[in-house]
């Protein structure tokens, strides 16, 4: 598998600058060593650098005014990431606050013909629309926006009148805070959620092999969108937006781990990892772990 890493350095979209940092922060401290020891143990990955997107105003930004500049961003990132499927590519791209999700989807969904499935990893549904959001900041609703709901240019980006994402083949894993509008706008489209008291009741791997079941069911492939909140922040601190509780790096790491169809997989995204809440690094250290738990296949 070519896997082609490329850096989403937006922070417009959320909620602190920080995030813009992650991509570089990740190459220079954690690529070097993951590459090498891909090498060392004949890893099957080829995993290059594509470079790195970066947004054209870091300041935080809010809808509906910022609409243009996000507009702007996403679509230079969803040109790469179309680029890179086109070519045969696997992207892999490091985040960034989670609005990056609307141009990665966009562009993989648009190098192919076939409905793409998405796995979304979040402690937050990201499913409000300016009519909804408190915040009016884009990271709160990515998942909305591949729906075809919330800002037309966003939601029209790829010049397609069709959504990026088709409700059946979507699914959200990990929730644990949101407004009431955002489980009532998933419900009538029909895209499951799993919230954390589910998979407390039904247990951890039943809930992911139905999620799984479900994305891995696409015609086109199926893609990955991991925030890092979905983490316990007293394990990986490193986030915009954390939320008490969440899962244990080892419960995602075998997540990734036990998708049965990895060849179908599309793309992967990692976003929200803030690195100035990061000091000691060790959200930081997670990503090659969790990249070779989806990536590799056993
Ligand atoms: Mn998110």
């Amino acid at each position: 598998m070519r896997i082609a890493l490329l850096g989403a350095a937006f922070s417009a979209g959320g909620a602190h600058p920080g995030c813009r940092h992650a991509p570089e922060v990740f190459r220079e401290r954690e690529y070097p060593r993951w590459h090498r020891r891909l090498l060392r143990q004949r890893q099957t990955l080829a995993v290059r650098w594509a470079g790195i997107v970066r947004e054209e105003t870091p300041h935080p930004l809010r809808l509906p005014n910022a609409a243009d500049v996000f507009l702007r961003n996403n679509s230079r990132l969803m040109r790469h990431t179309r680029m890179l499927r086109r070519g045969g590519m696997l992207p892999v791209v490091i985040g960034g606050d989670h609005s990056c999700a609307i141009g990665t989807w966009t562009g993989i969904a648009a190098a192919q013909r076939k409905p793409l499935g998405l796995l979304w990893i979040d402690a937050h549904l990201d499913s409000h629309t300016p009519d909804t959001s408190a915040s009016m900041r884009l990271h709160g609703m990515p998942l909305a926006v591949l729906l075809g709901e919330g800002e037309e240019r966003l939601t029209r980006m790829s010049g397609h009148e069709l959504p990026v994402l088709q409700p059946e083949y979507c699914a959200v894993i990990g929730v644990r805070s949101y407004e009431e509008e955002e489980p009532q706008r998933l419900a009538r489209l029909g895209v499951r959620f799993y919230t954390r008291e589910e998979i407390t009741l039904r247990g951890l791997p039943a809930v992911i092999d139905e999620a799984w079941r479900k994305v891995s069911a696409a015609p086109g492939g199926f893609g990955v969108s991991l925030d890092l909140d979905v983490l316990d922040p007293m394990l990986a601190p490193g986030v915009s937006v954390p939320e008490t509780g969440g899962l244990h790096p080892g419960q995602l790491a075998r997540i990734l781990c036990h998708q049965p169809l990895k060849h179908r997989l599309r793309g992967l995204e990692i976003v929200e990892l803030n690195p100035r809440r990061d000091p000691q690094g060790q959200t930081l250290r997670l990503l090659p772990r969790l990249m070779t738990a989806l990536l590799l296949r056993r």
